[in-house]
């Protein structure tokens, strides 16, 4: 019997997930420091951290979609980490922060879901994510590339590492930790408009060509992760999780030894950035919802997809609606 005559080659369109249950075939991490990173990071050489980091990692490996993430019981030297930098970031934020980060933080710990005391279990505050902005936390063992990563924010799942930096230098790890993870992203994923330029991301990253992952992680970057923004009446704010969890970025960033940029896509794309050194250039954005509409211009203009997509938010699928 012959087969059913196709419209177009199978292969026109890449494969990319088009729900959350799809992101339970790519979550792996393939980037580990000390391997295929090269480091000199101080953890990637102490063999009872990196046991530990182990033994989290495998408890992060099992998760699948709509499992309850599991739970961590951190060790007195980790929760000691956490509260230094819990307590030294929070004498910033004040000063430094932007008020929607201030906001959903009092609200975290007003519900005790953030305190000194604990390092913050990632069910909990996925749950808080999920009631705020419909975004949900996802537990990862380390790394993951840029395409697997910013593809989750299609569906607003956001990969989280569950294991703590180590305790040589609590003020900067050049890798993403639970403590970078809960003080830098999850009050700002709280924020409906910062979570839209997340999911922005996300959906312009589908099905992307490897060319345009390079320049969208460049985006991410220097918004998700590195952002500035002006506030009235308060001059300029930090937005991205990396100044958020990182005593010596956010000081960096409000030195005169770093350049700041009105925020631009086309500039940010093709900015390259080291992962294991603090920025010497930081974006401003005017708001959340201008670099939004800034993005979604950049992105009809310069991602160079042959296909449109619709997120459906009710059943939390994405659905190509176009091939042009
Ligand atoms: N450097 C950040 C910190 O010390 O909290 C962590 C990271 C931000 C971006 C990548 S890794
Ligand atoms: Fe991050």
């Amino acid at each position: 019997m012959m087969s059913a005559t196709k419209t177009h080659p199978p292969s026109a369109i890449p494969w990319f997930p088009r729900c959350t249950a799809d992101l339970d075939s790519h979550s792996v991490a393939v980037l580990q420091f000390g391997e295929e990173l090269e480091s000199d990071y101080v953890g990637a050489n102490d063999p009872e951290y990196r046991r530990r980091r182990n033994e989290i990692a495998k408890i992060a490996s099992m998760y699948r979609t709509g499992q309850t993430i599991p739970y961590i019981e951190y060790n007195d030297n980790e929760r000691a980490t956490w509260k230094a930098l819990f307590c030294r970031m929070k004498g910033m934020h004040e000063d430094y922060a932007c008020t929607e980060y201030q906001d959903a933080f009092k609200v975290l710990e007003e519900e005790g879901l953030f305190t000194a005391d604990d390092v913050p279990q990632l069910e909990d505050v996925s749950n808080f994510l999920r009631s705020r902005s419909g975004f949900s936390l996802r537990p990862v063992t380390g790394l993951l590339t840029s395409r697997d990563f910013m593809n989750s924010l299609a569906f607003r799942v956001f990969y989280c590492t569950q294991y703590i930096r180590h305790h040589s230098n609590v003020f900067f790890t050049p890798e993403p930790d639970v403590c970078h993870e809960l003080l830098g992203h999850a009050p700002m994923f709280a924020d409906p408009d910062f979570a839209q330029l997340a999911q922005e991301i996300g959906l312009a990253s589908l099905g992307a060509s490897d060319e345009d992952i390079v320049k969208l992680g460049n985006i991410f970057w220097y918004t998700i992760e590195f952002g500035l923004c002006k506030e009235s009446g308060k001059g300029i704010r930090a937005y991205g999780a990396g100044l958020l969890s990182s005593y010596t970025e956010l000081e960096n960033a409000f030195s005169d030894r770093s350049e700041k940029r009105p925020f631009d896509p086309l500039d940010a794309a093709t900015l390259e950035h080291s992962i294991v050194d603090i920025n010497t250039t930081y974006y401003v954005a005017e708001s959340f919802a201008c670099a939004t509409n800034q993005l979604s211009d950049y992105v009809q203009q310069h991602n160079n997809r042959d296909f449109k997509l619709a997120y459906d938010a009710k059943t939390g699928t994405v659905n190509v609606v176009d091939k042009q």
